[in-house]
C-alpha cells in the first residue's frame, strides 16, 4: 500500500465524528432575519419576528394587540443575517399585529450554490433545503503523538481576518487550519453536507445539480509550509457509512479492491496569496488503494476535505466555498 493508501485506509474519523449534532445549524441564511432587526413603523407590534436565525424564520406576534393606527409605512426589512428576510410588509392600520409575520418570514434569497462564506462567524454551513444541506466545518488528523493542529478537531471556529489578510475589503472571516507532525495519514479540514445525531446514519447529499466546487485559498508564507493540497470528495461509494465498501477490520478480511477510503480527489498547488481555485467533479479521480468505482456518484455526497499529506507542515485559509453550476 502506498503512503497515500495507508493514510486513506486509516482515515476514518479519529475523533469528533459524532459531534455533528442536528442542533449545530444556524439558519442564518435561510428564512428569517438573524435578529429581527429594527421594528417598522406601521408594523411595530409585530416586530418581534425572526428570532435568531431559526430554520423557519420567526413569525410575528399575532396577539400583539391593536396597531398604532398608522399602518402606512410598514416595517423596515431586517438586515441582520446575510441573505436574511427581505423586508417586512406594511402593517395594517389598526391590526398591526400581523406586521411581524412578514418581517420574520421572508423567503430565502441566498445563492443556493454557496456552501459558506464564513461571514456569520459560525461553523455551520449555509442551510439549504431541497435537497437538505446543513453540515459543518471541522478539522481532523491521524492522532500522531506530538502532532499539532489548530483548531483542534471538534473545535472549529471561523478565523477573523486581519485587514492585510483579507482577499477583499469586506471579507471578515475565513476557515483556517495550521499544523504539522502527522505521520500516519495526515490532517485535513472537512466540510460535511449534513449534520445528523447518529453519525453512522448521516444521510447523503444529492450534489448532482452542481458541476464542481470553487473557493478562495491561500497558504502560509513560511518556507516550511507545504503548498500542496488535495481536495477530496467524500461519497457513499468510498465512505463506510453507506455500506458499499469494506473496512480492513471486517470479517472475513476483504480484498484490497473492496476497501473504503479510496476517496475521489483533485490535487492542487496553492500560493501564499489568495487565489480563486475551481475544481470540476468530472476531474476528480480515485487512487488505486481500495475499491474503484466506475464514476463519481454526485447523488451520494457526504462532504469535502481539504487534505494535507503526511509529514508536512501546513497552514491554509479557505473562504467563499461554493458549488459551481456551469
Ligand atoms: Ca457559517
Ligand atoms: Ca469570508
Amino acid at each position: 500500500m502506498t503512503a497515500l493508501g495507508s493514510l486513506i485506509a486509516a482515515c476514518c474519523c479519529v475523533s469528533g465524528c459524532s459531534v455533528y449534532g442536528p442542533d449545530l445549524r444556524d439558519g442564518a441564511l435561510t428564512t428569517g432575519g438573524a435578529s429581527g432587526a429594527t421594528p417598522g413603523g406601521g408594523g411595530a407590534l409585530g416586530a418581534a419576528a425572526g428570532d435568531a436565525g431559526t430554520d423557519s424564520g420567526g413569525t410575528g406576534n399575532e396577539d400583539a394587540g391593536a396597531g398604532n393606527g398608522a399602518g402606512t409605512s410598514g416595517g423596515i426589512g431586517p438586515t441582520g443575517g446575510k441573505g436574511g428576510a427581505s423586508g417586512g410588509s406594511a402593517g395594517t392600520a389598526g391590526a398591526a399585529g400581523k406586521g411581524g409575520a412578514a418581517m420574520g418570514g421572508g423567503t430565502t434569497i441566498v445563492d443556493p450554490a454557496l456552501i459558506d462564506d464564513l461571514e456569520d462567524d459560525d461553523k455551520s454551513i449555509n442551510i439549504v433545503n431541497n435537497p437538505r444541506r446543513d453540515g459543518i466545518w471541522d478539522v481532523n488528523n491521524d492522532g500522531t503523538v506530538g502532532g499539532t493542529q489548530t483548531p483542534l478537531p471538534g473545535k472549529f471556529e471561523p478565523t477573523a481576518l486581519a485587514a492585510v489578510d483579507r482577499p477583499y475589503a469586506d471579507d471578515l472571516f475565513a476557515a483556517y487550519m495550521k499544523g504539522s507532525g502527522f505521520s500516519s495519514f495526515g490532517a485535513y479540514m472537512n466540510v460535511s453536507m449534513r449534520s445528523y445525531a447518529d453519525y453512522s446514519k448521516t444521510p447523503v447529499y444529492d450534489a448532482s445539480g452542481f458541476t464542481g466546487v470553487t473557493f478562495l485559498a491561500k497558504v502560509g508564507a513560511d518556507v516550511a509550509t507545504t503548498k500542496k493540497m488535495r481536495v477530496r470528495f467524500i461519497s457513499g461509494d468510498t465512505d463506510p457509512r453507506l455500506g458499499k465498501c469494506k473496512l480492513t477490520t471486517d470479517t472475513p478480511t476483504p480484498a484490497p479492491t473492496e476497501l473504503c477510503y479510496n476517496h475521489y480527489y483533485v490535487d492542487m498547488t496553492l500560493k501564499s496569496t489568495w487565489q480563486q481555485m475551481t475544481v470540476k467533479f468530472k476531474d476528480f479521480i480515485q487512487g488505486t488503494d481500495g475499491k474503484i468505482n466506475p464514476s463519481i456518484d454526485l447523488t451520494e455526497m457526504y462532504g469535502l476535505e481539504f487534505y494535507f499529506a503526511t509529514n508536512t507542515a501546513f497552514e491554509v485559509w479557505i473562504d467563499d466555498l461554493s458549488f459551481t453550476t456551469d
